[in-house]
């Protein structure tokens, strides 16, 4: 039975523009760092898991599991909690400096969250909230046909699987909250806007680069053409994020962690842009196989659209510069380097173009990048 501990505590922030935010974030242990989101969790369908909250923190915080039944705290069934007759927790919370444990078996599997269940108008802006995966039963990830998200035969097989989750951060209320004075909702206004809680470019960054110790997470997109490549949505903000990919559309096979299927018949459809809204979770495929490419014939023959290739008219230099993956083209224009393995670049970012700057300027905020390369080592792209 898995037992996961997780440490709410404060931290700082690194934004692209020099910027060093207050947050509040959930860590692997309890010297280890605050974390944005918090440490990501797998689970597995029909089996029971165990989540240890320890609450360093100066006032109560919570846990809730959104779309896990029967949740129990410290054994008993979570109920909310009042203070002064006035709502505080919509689940048992845990006082500043104890623990709360809570168990539940996940019946469904999936793409889902977790998040403070405290005044989570302040606490889940603060950083308080992570992914939960759920397994199927019969997942296995060493046989094509059970390397799925929602089990054998529903049409969800995938190559390679990322996790974006969405943010944003209004610098005020954090300013707020480290001073201790209070904070009006009513003047919510964000300045940055994260995937995984970084800003661009950062959001480029590998994994667990020690420039961000409290942002572990990087989220750019690897496959190669042909791949199916899962991104599991999760939207742990307060506001609707409008993602997409570019260089295909997605098919999206589920929404909130429910498969879309009935009975027989396959429900998953074709998106270029899926709104995200607060709390929602959306499983896509995405699979390049555009501009001829065929595993038979590796050489497309049609030139790609520059337009799906590169940042814009400024220059095109997330190009290699070739149609052919893998090869080195003549150079654009304007193009000052190479891509270093001839890997194709498309964009993925929320289409609400506020949202892809930093504080204003763009290029920043809710933008990475979905990389294709010729050919790219079966580790990357695996969650575990
Ligand atoms: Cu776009």
């Amino acid at each position: 039975m898995p037992i996961i501990d997780l440490w709410a505590k404060e931290g700082y922030l690194s934004t692209p523009d020099g910027n060093s935010i207050y947050f509040w974030g959930f860590a692997k242990s309890e010297t280890g760092p605050a974390q944005l989101p918090g440490p990501y969790i797998i689970a597995k369908q029909g089996e029971t898991i165990t989540v240890n909250l320890h609450n360093m923190l100066s006032e109560p915080v919570s846990v809730s599991f959104p779309g896990q039944p029967e949740v129990l705290a410290d054994g008993q069934p979570v109920a909310p909690r009042y203070s002064n007759g006035q709502l505080l927790s919509f689940v048992n919370h845990a006082e500043s400096g104890s623990t709360v444990t809570y168990t539940f078996t996940p019946t469904h599997p999936g793409t889902f969250m977790y998040e403070s269940g405290t005044t989570p108008h302040k606490q889940v802006p603060m950083g308080l909230y992570g992914g939960l995966l759920v397994r199927p039963t019969d997942y296995n990830p060493d046989i094509n046909e059970y390397k799925t998200v929602y089990g054998f035969g529903t049409n969800t097989e995938y190559d390679r699987e990322y996790l974006l989750i969405t943010g944003e951060i209004d610098p005020s209320l954090h300013q707020a909250v480290r001073e201790e004075r209070p904070y009006h909702v009513s003047k919510y206004l964000p300045r940055y806007w994260t995937l995984n809680g970084r800003c661009a470019p950062d959001t480029m960054f590998l994994d667990n680069v020690n420039y961000l110790p409290h942002q572990p997470y990087g989220s750019m997109v690897m496959g190669q053409p042909g791949e199916k490549i899962l991104m599991r949505y999760i939207g742990a903000g307060v506001d609707n994020h409008p993602l997409h990919p570019h260089g295909s559309h997605a098919r999206v096979v589920a929404m909130d962690g429910r498969l879309l299927r009935n009975g027989s018949i396959d429900l998953s459809f074709k998106r270029f842009t899926v709104l995200v809204g607060a709390g929602q979770t959306y499983d896509l495929i995405y699979q390049w196989d555009g501009l001829g490419y065929t595993p038979e014939n590796t050489i497309p023959t049609t030139l790609p659209d520059k337009r799906n290739m590169g940042i814009g008219d400024a220059g095109w230099t997330m190009w290699s510069g070739s149609p052919y993956l893998g090869r080195k083209g003549d150079i654009p224009v304007g193009v000052v380097s190479y891509n270093e393995f001839g890997e194709y670049y498309f964009m993925l970012h929320s289409h609400e173009e506020l949202q892809i700057t930093n504080w204003g300027e763009f290029p920043g905020g809710m933008m990475t990048w979905v990389a294709i390369y010729s050919s790219l080592s079966p580790d990357v792209g695996m969650l575990k």
